[in-house]
């Protein structure tokens, strides 16, 4: 769904519908800022909604929730009974949104490609050329408030990774959001990438120190396992290396979870190897080009081993 307009007449008919009605918005696994703050954005169109995440928050979200004193429920502790249903936000897939099961989904906004396990509501509006799910809700939003603003303005900073997946349009959306909320480019960037706390610093230089590099046709491709954060640290090792593959085991689960990143420069989809990766071990995956995920039943050392096999296989196939 490409056009504008098209996009903002289903919002709001979604809106007439359910405008006052009690619904529960969420996102995918691991919130991150595109997640939270995009449930900011349907929140302060639904007065009676109430945000709600699966499990847990990344660092930069639990700060700027935190920041904000933002309520966030667990969504698997919330009655379905008392909810007339459930608005997914930067998520169309049940891999990152398993919770999501027994619930009417009434609207998905996202901007991931389709997957496999993809989840469907009542309304959907999907943009797979926006660089993030905030940048869509600057669009479809009636009105904007100073705070939605500022927090859409974060999450687009944070999902483009400062700007290496924008288009002209995320700067108008940006330049836009700044001059809303009244406040400084640098004061969003402060919340977009706040400073890591030394848990997480330590996360990722021990993944630095136990990582496996391999060249893989003419590519510096790692891998790494984890105890957790295995998005902050394929993210951080794929400023270096051409092709990153990290693994945790998710032992409440059992099962194994990658999280992969590729620099610009690397031809191929990284939310395609995840997925086959993952299809070969019982799990699932998907994404974006440049950064994806997915799941698996076999062991990290395992499941990273069959990511390599699959990327092997891409590159031959060139
Ligand atoms: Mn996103």
């Amino acid at each position: 769904m490409k056009h504008p307009e098209e996009k903002r007449k289903k919002f709001l008919s979604f809106l007439e519908k359910y405008k006052d009605a009690k619904l529960v918005v969420t996102s995918h696994s691991n919130f991150d800022l595109d997640a939270l703050c995009s449930c900011i954005a349907v929140k302060s169109v639904l007065p009676n909604g109430v945000v709600a995440c699966p499990d847990k928050m990344d660092a930069p979200a639990k700060a700027f929730a935190e920041k904000l004193g933002l309520r966030v429920e667990k969504l698997g502790k919330l009655d379905k009974g008392e909810f007339e249903g459930l608005v997914s936000v930067d998520c169309a897939t049940s891999v990152l949104l398993e919770e999501a099961k027994g619930w009417d989904i009434r609207l998905i906004v996202d901007h991931h490609h389709k997957s496999e396990n993809a989840l469907s509501a009542e309304f959907m509006i999907v943009d797979e050329d926006a660089p993030s799910t905030a940048e869509i809700f600057g669009e479809l939003l009636p009105e904007v408030s100073e705070e939605v603003a500022f927090a859409l303005g974060v999450a687009i900073i944070s999902d483009t990774a400062r700007f290496k997946s924008a288009r002209a349009h995320t700067f108008e959306m940006l330049a836009k959001m700044i001059r809303i909320s009244g406040k400084e480019y640098s004061e969003m960037l402060e919340d977009a990438e706040p400073e890591l706390d030394m848990e997480n610093k330590l996360t990722v230089l021990e993944a630095f120190k136990n990582m496996r590099i391999q060249m893989h046709g003419g590519y510096a491709v790692v891998t790494s396992v984890v105890p957790a954060h295995e998005s902050l640290v394929s993210s951080s090792l794929s400023e270096f290396a051409d092709i990153a593959f990290v693994a945790k085991w998710k032992d409440e689960v059992k099962e194994s979870r990658v999280s992969s990143r590729a620099r610009k420069h690397v031809p191929f989809m990284m939310n395609e190897i995840m997925k086959e990766a993952a299809e070969e071990l019982g799990g699932g995956g998907g994404g974006h080009a440049k950064a994806a995920g997915c799941s698996s039943k076999a062991r990290p050392g395992e499941t990273l081993d069959k990511c390599i096999e699959v990327l092997i296989r891409k590159i031959n196939e060139v």
